[in-house]
């Protein structure tokens, strides 16, 4: 799934090393495609891999890491994640009946021109990177951008806000394209975010206070995945509806996946609670990687038995 005639880039100015591991794994995995869904607003192209066995248009599962681009474990969880499931197919059962039925995306960068910024320039950059009319700030939440109760309540309307929603929903290229490709796609089940920190596993809704119609499942989905989780490492995650596990957040990408029918939207929030915060030291990805990963299979368990 190529897209014609995209502008050519400067290499020294893309995430290199991730985008060479996703090259690697799909030359070691014939199940395991790169794609492009798009380019950023400064013109970086936006990688996912397809993990596919077959079919067409399987029932399939979004996951996306690095929206926020300092919340750096995400990304690198993402990679550590996607060689978990390439290498998983045939020896893992679970990975294996999950992929004989569904397909998988995994979006590691979603934010490349931050993740870019937070190298350079500003560590602590979380928006994105695109122009703002009439404002010397730069860059939109991404995650205060998508078309579900855009501009409400935990989002702000001056551009030099961290949570700045943007002039309109979908605004930012980097959210119209995933938002693009999966109306486009029709067959997504799941849409799972990593975000860091907090130690969290929310499900919808964020830009309103009430339960959503799947409250019991998916409260109780995410206190499994808790569990699971927990019995790595005893790491603790908090469950809960976004609005009251961390605060009410409008125009949020899983609130816009469930609104759309995708009933399994979860967003993790990596560790930790705060010691070390964005600032996670490096040995810690790898534990982070795995135990969100017993998360996520626990999920990804239970879609794949939800499906007819
Ligand atoms: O979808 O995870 C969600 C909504 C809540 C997050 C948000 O504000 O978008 C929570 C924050 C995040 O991961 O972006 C939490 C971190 C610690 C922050 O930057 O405040
Ligand atoms: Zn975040």
């Amino acid at each position: 799934t190529r897209i014609p005639g995209l502008a050519s880039f400067p290499a020294w100015a893309l995430p290199r090393p991730i985008y060479a591991e996703l090259d690697h794994l799909a030359s070691e995995h014939s199940f395991v495609e790169k794609i492009q869904i798009g380019e950023s607003y400064e013109k970086r192209p936006l990688y996912a891999l397809k993990f596919s066995t077959g079919g067409s248009n399987r029932p399939a599962i979004w996951l996306d890491a690095g929206i926020h681009s300092r919340e750096w474990v995400t990304q690198a969880s993402a990679l550590w994640i996607a060689n978990q499931i390439a290498s998983g197919y045939g020896s893992d059962s679970s990975i294996t009946s999950l992929l004989d039925k569904m397909d998988l995306f995994l979006l590691p960068v979603a934010n490349p021109d931050g993740f870019v910024y937070t190298h350079t320039s500003n560590r602590m950059w979380r928006k994105t990177r695109s122009k703002n009319a009439g404002s010397v700030c730069y860059g939109v939440d991404p995650n205060r951008n998508w078309d579900a109760g855009f501009g409400g309540p935990g989002a702000s309307s001056w551009p030099c806000s961290d949570s700045y929603h943007g002039p309109s929903a979908e605004s930012e290229v980097e959210v119209k394209s995933v938002a693009d490709f999966i109306r486009n796609h029709g067959n997504f089940k799941a849409f799972l975010t990593l975000h860091s920190y907090s130690q969290l596993l929310m499900y919808p809704y964020g830009y309103k206070c009430t339960r959503p119609d799947d409250y019991a499942e998916l409260e109780s989905l995410g206190r499994a995945a808790a569990n699971a989780i927990k019995s790595v490492y005893g790491t603790t995650f908090q469950v809960g509806p976004i609005c009251s596990t961390i605060y009410q957040a409008s125009g949020g990408s899983i609130d816009w996946a469930y609104d759309i029918g995708i009933k399994y939207s979860f967003a993790f929030e990596l560790r930790d609670t705060g010691r070390y915060g964005f600032l996670l030291p490096a040995n810690q990805i790898v534990p982070a990687a795995t135990e969100t990963w017993m998360g996520l299979r626990k999920i990804m368990e239970h879609v794949l038995k939800k499906q007819d």
